[in-house]
């Protein structure tokens, strides 16, 4: 089946009930049960729900997966991943990705005796000279936030495979209408579902999808035990902005490239990260394991003093100054005092993410009135 109908039609079947055709909001927290343990496959609303039921199926499928498991936040799911992993363990992770998931590891982890090694993934060979017998997970975030460089996971997953290393890929910033990495050789596909996959900035969820069912049955486990799942309202929304997930990316790319080419021209922009130009460091990988570019993309003004990014941040109109991603409305954010703030500034300097870094989440509105408020903007 391909992606649209995907999009429109996995995991929801009509309500067996009722004849319904959107998956219900089962608001409830438990089940009736006939005699103990008896009971349709539902026992209690952290456990299972029918909504959530259906959005795990709908993700799956849409990730070219087997199981598919929802979480309360993004950061829920990258925690539910760790947790896989006892003490001694050891974690080779870009070293370039969202501040919050560089805090979980350092701040949340460390402490409890797993060690996370930060590598430049643009070169495979510095994964593979980082992993030893402890080496128990490989962490990919590609594109990166917010510097959108993009990781080859098809040379990762070479590298992982046959040493029972779990390949994980944090798949939110190219969503699985661009990207699919289990079809590349990852073992664990993850998204933050607050962004592209609920795609209208009124969700907060997270996700997993993976094809082996050991590893499928030990992540619920720790889903259910430690119980960071979304409420059935929640997954109803998802659901709801899965179905218009491949309207919206088509949108989101051909904005994307009509501003990430403007302000490539623009005389006061200094470098623009967009993996769809040509000369973007890793245009060849990113050709071969999206199949477009999307609408993320981030600048720095030309001198990179914050004060200039302050400036601009204050001038825009239509483009709306805030955290988050992915949805139909353009936001912008400085990364360096905002979704990066919890770096070092030495790392997050190394990192790209210099003082007048702007990043811009394309949203669907016309490119021309975009295009005229960042024009206005720089003026
Ligand atoms: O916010 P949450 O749903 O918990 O997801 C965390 C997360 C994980 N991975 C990536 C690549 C992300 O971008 C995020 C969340 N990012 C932002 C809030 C942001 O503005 O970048």
């Amino acid at each position: 089946m391909k992606f649209s109908t995907k999009a429109v039609h996995a995991g929801v079947d009509p309500d067996p009930s009722t004849g319904a055709i959107m998956t219900p909001i089962f608001q409830t927290s438990t089940y009736v049960q006939s005699a103990p343990g008896e009971h349709q496959g539902y026992e209690y609303g952290r456990t299972h729900n029918p909504t959530r039921t259906a959005l795990q199926h709908a993700l799956a499928a849409l990730e070219n997966g087997k199981h598919g498991l929802c979480f309360a936040s993004g950061m829920a799911s990258i925690d539910a991943v760790v947790k896989l992993l006892n003490p001694g363990d050891e974690v080779i992770s870009t070293n370039d990705l969202y501040g919050g998931t560089y805090r979980l590891f350092t701040k949340i982890f460390e402490p409890y005796g797993i060690k996370f090694i930060f590598v430049n993934m643009e070169d495979p060979a510095n994964v593979a000279a980082a992993i030893t017998p402890r080496t128990s997970l490989v962490w990919v975030e590609t594109p990166t936030n917010p510097t959108l460089r993009i990781v080859d996971i098809e040379a990762i997953a070479k590298l992982t495979k046959g040493k029972a290393i779990p390949l994980a890929v944090d798949n939110t910033f190219a969503s699985p209408y661009l990207q699919n990495p289990i079809d590349l050789g990852a073992d664990i596909v993850m998204h933050s579902v607050t962004k592209f996959l609920g795609g209208h900035s009124d969700v907060v969820m997270g996700a997993l999808v993976v094809n082996d069912d050991d590893l499928a049955e030990r992540l619920a486990f720790i889903q259910n035990s430690c119980g960071a799942t979304p409420g059935p309202q929640d997954c109803f929304l998802v659901l709801r902005g899965l179905k218009t997930l491949h309207l919206r990316m088509e949108r989101h790319c051909s904005n994307g490239r009509a501003i990430a080419e403007w302000l490539a021209k623009h005389p006061k922009v200094g470098k623009v990260n967009w993996p769809g130009f040509e000369d973007h460091g890793n245009h060849d990988v990113a050709k071969r394991q999206m199949r477009d570019f999307g609408g993320m993309m981030s600048f720095t003004i030309k001198g990179d003093k914050q004060e200039d990014a302050i400036k601009f941040l204050g001038s825009c109109k239509l483009f709306t100054l805030a955290e988050s991603l992915g949805g139909v409305e353009s936001l912008m954010g400085h990364p360096a005092s905002m979704t990066h703030a919890s770096l070092p500034r030495e790392a997050r300097i190394l990192s790209g993410v210099t003082d007048s870094l702007i990043r811009l989440s394309v949203g669907v509105e016309d490119a021309e009135d975009l295009i005229e408020d960042l024009a206005q903007a720089l003026g």
